[in-house]
């Protein structure tokens, strides 16, 4: 097993350390994969709970104290190449780590009542700002025989960005995801629980690997068939993170990858009179000007907005996370060791 096959790229070893890739993510407990092989590890307490490195998630990359004989010891998350996180829904509990080290997003929506315009949104924004390349993969193509609708539907708001159109039943349009399976590349899935992201794994790798609920149907509600992130390797290299279905994506810190998924209502902006135009009623509003021109949708002006409301609330939320934990800091030893045993 070499570890340069899951895509390992660093210089700096730390002595007698042993890197290793995280594939998978339990209660206190770590699938890893290194050149001894696959197993577990945890984490080691003075680095991790006294002195603030970051807790690992599927697909990092991190320094472990190798043990033959049971857990081995992670000692340090290596600097992360992308990262994919939300806001927990359990709002108390700050942000959830959902991926690292992906090369690709897969967005995937289903052909049927799965879709959704303003969602995809969501997740391309975010995706964007985890710095990978979002494609968006539309599933369950044997349901529909008009594809045209959702294409237009898509392209209005990702423009320049790749849309795949598959069935892991009947195996259509596999051929399109083509570049994207290579060596040592990986993938993450995400979407809402139902939309197929098991099958397509299991379509991909020619064999069951995930566990996906044949009973289910088209209910995309409640229950959720994958219930931890995994990475798992397919037989030419490519690597897939398979998450469990997401009903909401809470933001997280997204304004950059905001601009970027609506960078033509910005250009619009920045030709505003005022550079503090709020686009309602200021003169010399060019955002105004292009929506009553039919040069912008007035539709995705409004998605913008909103997104762009709850990217604000996100982003007081984390100046609320960083003073509680900079009175964390001030507590005591005793609490500390409180707070690894909830973890
Ligand atoms: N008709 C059809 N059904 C599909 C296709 N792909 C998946 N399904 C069905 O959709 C249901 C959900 O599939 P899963 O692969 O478990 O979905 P998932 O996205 O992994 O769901 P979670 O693990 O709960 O997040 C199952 O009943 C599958 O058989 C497809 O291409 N066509
Ligand atoms: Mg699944």
């Amino acid at each position: 097993m070499n570890i340069t096959d899951y895509g390992f790229n660093y210089d700096l070893i730390q002595e007698r350390s042993i890197p290793a890739r995280i594939i998978s993510v339990h209660k206190g407990r770590f699938g890893i994969v290194s050149e001894f092989g696959e197993g577990f590890a945890q984490l080691k307490g003075k680095e991790y709970y006294f002195s603030g490195e970051a807790f690992p998630t599927v697909g990092d990359f991190v320094l472990i104290d190798h043990k033959s004989d049971g857990d081995s010891r992670i000692i340090k998350t290596l600097e992360r190449k992308t990262y994919f996180s939300r806001r927990d829904p359990d709002k108390s509990r700050g942000e959830q780590s959902i991926a690292a080290n992906f090369d690709y997003v897969f967005i995937m929506q289903s052909l049927n009542h799965d879709f959704n315009v303003k969602r995809l949104e969501r997740y391309l924004t975010a995706a964007r700002q985890s710095k990978a390349e979002p494609v968006i993969v539309l599933t369950k193509a044997d349901l529909t025989d008009d594809y045209l609708p959702y294409i237009l539907e898509t392209s209005r708001v990702a423009e320049g960005v790749r849309t795949c159109i598959v069935s892991s039943k009947t195996g259509y349009g596999m051929n399109e995801l083509l570049p994207y399976l290579q060596k040592g590349k990986t993938l993450v899935f995400l979407g809402s629980s139902g939309v197929g992201k098991s099958s397509l794994v299991n379509a991909l790798a020619g064999e069951k690997i995930m566990d996906v609920n044949g009973i289910r149907e088209d209910d995309s509600k409640g229950r959720h068939t994958t219930t931890h992130r995994e990475l798992i390797m397919l037989k030419n290299g490519t690597m897939i993170i398979d998450t469990p279905g997401m009903r909401e994506l809470g933001m997280w810190d997204i304004t950059e990858g905001l601009n970027d998924a609506f960078s033509d209502i910005e250009a619009f902006a920045n030709r505003c009179r005022f550079r503090d135009c709020r686009h309602e009623t200021e003169p010399g509003c060019a955002v105004r000007a292009a929506i009553e021109s039919g040069e912008l949708d007035e539709i995705r002006f409004d998605n913008y907005r909103k997104l762009r409301t709850e990217a604000k609330y996100s982003e007081d939320s984390g100046d609320y996370r960083r003073q509680k934990e900079q009175r964390f800091k001030a507590i005591t030893i005793g609490e500390r060791k409180k707070r690894k045993e909830v973890y």
